[in-house]
Protein backbone atom coordinates (compact mmCIF):
# COMPACT_ATOMS: atom_id res chain seq x y z
CA UNK A 1 0.00 0.00 0.00
CA UNK A 2 1.01 3.43 -1.18
CA UNK A 3 2.07 5.32 2.07
CA UNK A 4 2.40 9.40 2.56
CA UNK A 5 3.55 11.57 5.28
CA UNK A 6 2.28 14.21 5.03
CA UNK A 7 1.02 17.82 6.57
CA UNK A 8 -2.37 19.02 5.49
CA UNK A 9 -1.42 22.67 4.97
CA UNK A 10 1.88 21.94 3.15
CA UNK A 11 1.76 22.55 -0.35
CA UNK A 12 4.17 20.22 -1.35
CA UNK A 13 2.41 17.43 0.28
CA UNK A 14 -0.87 18.85 -1.38
CA UNK A 15 1.09 18.21 -4.95
CA UNK A 16 1.40 14.33 -4.07
CA UNK A 17 -2.15 14.25 -2.27
CA UNK A 18 -3.66 15.14 -5.91
CA UNK A 19 -1.36 13.38 -7.93
CA UNK A 20 -2.35 10.42 -6.23
CA UNK A 21 -6.28 11.37 -6.35
CA UNK A 22 -5.60 12.11 -10.17
CA UNK A 23 -4.39 8.62 -10.99
CA UNK A 24 -6.71 7.29 -8.41
CA UNK A 25 -4.54 5.21 -6.53
CA UNK A 26 -5.18 3.96 -3.16
CA UNK A 27 -3.17 4.92 -0.48
CA UNK A 28 -2.80 5.41 3.44
CA UNK A 29 -1.63 8.96 5.45
CA UNK A 30 0.18 9.47 8.44
CA UNK A 31 0.15 13.09 9.51
CA UNK A 32 3.47 14.41 10.77
CA UNK A 33 2.99 16.96 13.03
CA UNK A 34 5.57 19.49 11.99
CA UNK A 35 4.74 22.11 14.88
CA UNK A 36 5.63 19.38 17.06
CA UNK A 37 8.86 18.98 15.48
CA UNK A 38 7.81 14.69 14.54
CA UNK A 39 9.77 14.95 11.38
CA UNK A 40 13.16 15.77 13.13
CA UNK A 41 13.47 12.75 15.13
CA UNK A 42 16.57 11.01 14.63
CA UNK A 43 13.91 7.87 13.92
CA UNK A 44 12.39 9.53 10.94
CA UNK A 45 15.69 11.19 9.55
CA UNK A 46 17.10 7.53 9.73
CA UNK A 47 13.95 5.66 8.55
CA UNK A 48 12.59 8.16 6.16
CA UNK A 49 13.91 11.31 5.27
CA UNK A 50 17.61 12.33 6.34
CA UNK A 51 16.89 16.18 5.60
CA UNK A 52 13.51 16.25 8.25
CA UNK A 53 10.72 17.21 5.62
CA UNK A 54 7.42 15.92 4.07
CA UNK A 55 6.46 14.66 1.84
CA UNK A 56 8.06 11.52 1.89
CA UNK A 57 6.10 8.44 -0.07
CA UNK A 58 6.76 5.04 0.68
CA UNK A 59 5.63 2.17 -1.71
CA UNK A 60 7.28 -1.34 -0.32
CA UNK A 61 10.78 -1.14 -0.77
CA UNK A 62 10.71 2.09 -2.22
CA UNK A 63 11.03 5.03 0.25
CA UNK A 64 11.20 8.95 -1.88
CA UNK A 65 11.33 12.49 -0.42
CA UNK A 66 10.59 15.72 -2.15
CA UNK A 67 7.53 16.52 -3.94
CA UNK A 68 8.93 16.31 -7.40
CA UNK A 69 10.86 13.07 -7.15
CA UNK A 70 7.40 11.49 -6.10
CA UNK A 71 5.94 13.01 -8.93
CA UNK A 72 8.29 11.27 -11.55
CA UNK A 73 7.83 8.13 -9.97
CA UNK A 74 4.22 7.84 -9.39
CA UNK A 75 3.82 9.20 -12.86
CA UNK A 76 6.16 6.70 -14.24
CA UNK A 77 5.35 3.75 -12.02
CA UNK A 78 1.26 4.05 -12.40
CA UNK A 79 0.46 6.44 -15.16
CA UNK A 80 1.64 5.19 -18.09
CA UNK A 81 3.03 7.89 -21.14
CA UNK A 82 0.40 10.22 -19.82
CA UNK A 83 1.54 12.38 -17.29
CA UNK A 84 5.35 11.51 -18.09
CA UNK A 85 6.31 10.46 -21.34
CA UNK A 86 9.55 8.66 -22.29
CA UNK A 87 10.38 10.76 -25.03
CA UNK A 88 13.33 12.40 -23.96
CA UNK A 89 12.68 15.91 -25.23
CA UNK A 90 9.28 15.44 -23.86
CA UNK A 91 10.06 14.70 -20.36
CA UNK A 92 13.29 17.23 -20.38
CA UNK A 93 9.97 19.86 -21.32
CA UNK A 94 8.06 18.51 -18.20
CA UNK A 95 11.23 18.45 -15.67
CA UNK A 96 12.29 22.03 -17.00
CA UNK A 97 9.10 22.94 -15.11
CA UNK A 98 9.70 20.77 -11.81
CA UNK A 99 12.81 23.05 -11.55
CA UNK A 100 11.10 26.48 -11.87
CA UNK A 101 8.21 24.81 -9.10
CA UNK A 102 11.67 24.03 -6.80
CA UNK A 103 13.39 27.46 -7.44
CA UNK A 104 11.25 30.58 -8.77
CA UNK A 105 8.43 29.27 -7.45
CA UNK A 106 10.15 28.05 -4.04
CA UNK A 107 11.19 31.79 -3.37
CA UNK A 108 8.72 33.85 -4.76
CA UNK A 109 4.46 32.44 -3.76
CA UNK A 110 6.02 30.02 -1.57
CA UNK A 111 8.11 31.91 0.09
CA UNK A 112 5.47 34.96 0.79
CA UNK A 113 2.90 32.38 2.15
CA UNK A 114 5.13 30.73 4.41
CA UNK A 115 6.39 34.47 5.54
CA UNK A 116 2.07 35.54 6.07
CA UNK A 117 0.65 32.31 6.66
CA UNK A 118 2.95 30.58 9.02
CA UNK A 119 5.07 33.66 10.35
CA UNK A 120 8.77 32.13 9.36
CA UNK A 121 11.59 34.48 10.08
CA UNK A 122 13.39 33.18 7.40
CA UNK A 123 11.82 34.98 4.26
CA UNK A 124 12.60 38.13 2.94
CA UNK A 125 9.29 39.22 2.23
CA UNK A 126 9.78 42.59 -0.33
CA UNK A 127 12.60 39.73 -2.74
CA UNK A 128 9.59 36.94 -2.34
CA UNK A 129 7.39 39.41 -3.74
CA UNK A 130 9.71 40.70 -6.22
CA UNK A 131 10.24 37.24 -6.98
CA UNK A 132 6.95 36.33 -7.33
CA UNK A 133 5.95 39.15 -9.41
CA UNK A 134 8.11 38.14 -11.91
CA UNK A 135 7.59 34.04 -11.98
CA UNK A 136 3.72 34.82 -12.09
CA UNK A 137 4.16 37.46 -15.00
CA UNK A 138 6.55 34.75 -16.93
CA UNK A 139 3.75 31.96 -16.27
CA UNK A 140 0.73 34.12 -17.46
CA UNK A 141 2.75 35.13 -20.86
CA UNK A 142 3.67 31.28 -21.63
CA UNK A 143 -0.21 30.61 -21.01
CA UNK A 144 -1.55 33.23 -22.99
CA UNK A 145 -1.68 31.09 -25.97
CA UNK A 146 -1.82 27.43 -24.61
CA UNK A 147 -4.29 25.64 -22.17
CA UNK A 148 -1.17 23.71 -20.02
CA UNK A 149 2.36 24.09 -19.29
CA UNK A 150 3.60 21.53 -21.97
CA UNK A 151 2.50 18.52 -24.39
CA UNK A 152 -0.78 20.23 -25.06
CA UNK A 153 -2.42 18.31 -21.84
CA UNK A 154 -1.97 17.90 -18.61
CA UNK A 155 1.40 16.84 -16.90
CA UNK A 156 3.11 16.64 -14.07
CA UNK A 157 4.54 20.42 -15.19
CA UNK A 158 1.23 21.20 -13.88
CA UNK A 159 0.85 19.49 -10.88
CA UNK A 160 4.40 20.52 -9.84
CA UNK A 161 3.54 24.42 -10.15
CA UNK A 162 0.15 24.54 -9.20
CA UNK A 163 -0.30 24.22 -5.93
CA UNK A 164 1.95 27.50 -4.70
CA UNK A 165 0.53 29.41 -7.61
CA UNK A 166 -2.91 28.80 -6.66
CA UNK A 167 -2.49 29.68 -3.07
CA UNK A 168 -0.76 32.88 -3.87
CA UNK A 169 -3.55 34.30 -1.99
CA UNK A 170 -1.99 32.87 1.01
CA UNK A 171 0.76 35.28 0.66
CA UNK A 172 -0.92 38.27 0.09
CA UNK A 173 0.00 38.30 -3.50
CA UNK A 174 -3.35 38.42 -5.64
CA UNK A 175 -3.80 36.65 -9.15
CA UNK A 176 -5.69 39.67 -10.20
CA UNK A 177 -3.34 40.74 -12.67
CA UNK A 178 -2.55 37.11 -14.25
CA UNK A 179 -5.78 36.26 -16.29
CA UNK A 180 -4.41 33.37 -18.16
CA UNK A 181 -3.24 32.09 -15.12
CA UNK A 182 -6.47 32.14 -13.22
CA UNK A 183 -8.07 30.36 -16.69
CA UNK A 184 -4.94 27.28 -16.09
CA UNK A 185 -5.97 27.18 -12.35
CA UNK A 186 -9.88 26.31 -13.26
CA UNK A 187 -8.81 24.21 -15.85
CA UNK A 188 -6.94 21.89 -13.14
CA UNK A 189 -10.05 22.09 -10.81
CA UNK A 190 -11.96 20.54 -13.59
CA UNK A 191 -9.60 17.25 -14.10
CA UNK A 192 -11.43 14.52 -13.21
CA UNK A 193 -9.98 12.99 -9.54
CA UNK A 194 -9.12 17.00 -8.39
CA UNK A 195 -8.97 17.57 -4.61
CA UNK A 196 -8.26 20.92 -3.11
CA UNK A 197 -6.61 21.75 -0.12
CA UNK A 198 -7.33 24.10 2.26
CA UNK A 199 -7.00 27.95 1.02
CA UNK A 200 -8.20 26.33 -2.61
N1 LIG B 1 11.89 20.18 -1.93
C1 LIG B 1 11.01 19.56 -0.98
C2 LIG B 1 10.69 20.56 0.12
C3 LIG B 1 10.06 19.88 1.30
C4 LIG B 1 9.73 20.85 2.40
O1 LIG B 1 10.41 21.88 2.61
N2 LIG B 1 8.70 20.51 3.16
C5 LIG B 1 8.26 21.34 4.23
C6 LIG B 1 6.74 21.36 4.26
S1 LIG B 1 6.13 22.15 2.80
C7 LIG B 1 8.76 20.76 5.55
O2 LIG B 1 8.75 19.57 5.75
N3 LIG B 1 9.19 21.64 6.45
C8 LIG B 1 9.61 21.24 7.74
C9 LIG B 1 10.80 22.00 8.21
O3 LIG B 1 11.41 22.70 7.38
O4 LIG B 1 11.13 21.91 9.39
C10 LIG B 1 9.74 19.06 -1.66
O5 LIG B 1 9.43 19.53 -2.76
O6 LIG B 1 9.08 18.16 -1.12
Amino acid sequence: MLKLHDFKLSGNCYKVRLMLSLLGLEHELVAVNLRAGEHKTPEFRQTLNEFATVPVLTDGEVILRDSHAILVYLARQYGGETWLPSDPAAQAAIVQWLSSAASDIRWGPEAARLHHLFKSPTVNIDLAKQRSAEVLQVLNTHLADRKWLELERPTIADIACFPYVALATDGDISLEPYPYIQAWIDRIKQLPGFVGMPGL
